[in-house]
């Protein structure tokens, strides 16, 4: 696809040369660039708004943001201040849309056409909600989901449960949860949800819900349209209700980010990237005939745990000839990347190997 403008104001700061921009809303970083970076600069990183951002002016009083905790023995509001004060970890994270490499699916399907660059690996740091959950007393009996709500404003005149972003998670996520105030050592930019974010890790983007001003530990799912019928894996053919699987864990995935095309005969490092989602990644192959024959890959650099994603690299000295190159990734569960995912509606979460190949021609 076609980069379609300038850079929308609320990214001004990001490197346009590495991004295709779909929509001022939708932004994929490109595939070369990733190259075997185990971090994603924000500078790189993909942005993908459901509705208009808030106001930078959010960003103004980062300390002062407030967000209210309900489904707990004490419920009321904190701020980001006393935030900081309860407690703080980090996590590094594949921070991946659901709809990343919708492209590659054979059916039709209306949204974004990601690729491979709906994602990108980010380091978060901010208090565990189980530790604010505890502060405040536990969570309710009979609570389900921890449910996290978006601080955009609804536009007037819509219905505020089709347009607001209010995701649920189940509760057993909740030891993993952070409120998060910084990416990648900075605070957290308006675009990827400053001044406050719960991040999920191992659950795809949309469960990552920006600027939360309230987090429920809840009996049921919200039923705002973002969860009762969009994000679900929904057969070919049906539209979105309950009675489907959300979009939550992420599954094991990789693709290549180099050779992407061209190149001149002798030594090169095949690269990659892999991780296992909501399990920890444990070792890809790369083929170089489209899946016929396969060869185990390095990983390259640190290993920033079980939600990170590592890179890898397959020395090669290649020949004058046509390669269709592929990788296919393994969990620590010993799940392996599919040749190519069950089909759904919208498709979301695909991971299949085949499909995201690229043709090099060696001369
Ligand atoms: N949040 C909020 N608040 N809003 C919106 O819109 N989106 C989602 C998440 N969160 C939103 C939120 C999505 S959908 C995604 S991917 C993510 O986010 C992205 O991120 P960044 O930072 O990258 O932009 Mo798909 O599944």
């Amino acid at each position: 696809e076609a980069d379609v403008g300038p850079l929308p104001e609320y990214v001004e700061f990001k490197d346009a040369d590495a991004l295709i921009i779909h929509s001022n809303n939708t932004i994929e970083t490109k595939r070369d660039v990733f190259g075997v970076q185990p971090i994603t600069s924000e500078h790189q990183l993909y942005v993908r708004n459901n509705v208009t951002p808030p106001d930078e002016s959010i960003v103004a009083d980062r300390e002062a943001w407030e967000v209210s905790i309900e489904g707990v023995a004490n419920p009321g509001s904190v701020s980001v201040g006393d935030l900081k004060r309860m407690g703080v970890e980090t996590v590094a994270m594949v921070l991946q849309c659901s709809g990343n490499g919708r492209a590659f699916f054979e059916h039709e399907t209306s949204g974004t056409q990601w690729q491979t660059g709906a994602a990108g690996c980010v380091m978060w740091t901010g208090v565990p909600l189980r530790t604010v959950v505890e502060n405040m007393g536990g969570v309710v009996d009979g609570a389900q989901f921890v449910t996290g709500t978006g601080g955009e404003e609804i536009p007037e005149g819509l219905n505020e449960a089709d347009v607001i972003v209010e995701r649920s998670v189940p509760l057993d996520a909740l030891d993993n949860i952070l409120l998060a105030w910084d990416m990648n050592g900075e605070p957290i930019s308006l675009a990827h949800g400053g001044p406050l974010r719960m991040i999920v890790p191992g659950f795809t983007g949309v469960n990552n819900v920006k600027y939360i001003k309230r987090v429920a530990m809840t009996e049921v799912e919200t039923d705002a349209l973002i969860q009762r019928q969009r994000y679900r894996l929904v057969p070919l053919g049906e539209s979105g209700s309950p009675e489907y699987p959300s979009v939550w864990q992420m599954e094991v995935k990789s693709w290549i980010t180099g050779p992407l095309e061209a190149a001149a005969s002798g030594m090169h490092q095949i690269t990659g990237l892999a991780f296992g989602g909501v399990n920890a990644v444990d070792g890809v192959e790369v083929s170089l005939d489209d899946g016929e024959t396969w060869e185990a890959a390095e990983f390259v650099g640190p290993d920033l745990g079980r939600y990170a994603w590592r890179p890898f690299v397959l020395a090669k000295d290649l020949a004058p000839g046509s390669y269709r190159i592929v990788s296919r990734a393994t969990d620590s569960e010993g799940n392996q990347q599919p040749e190519a995912p069950e089909p759904n509606q919208s498709g979301y979460n695909h991971n299949g190997w085949r499909a995201p190949g690229v043709d090099v021609t060696i001369s």
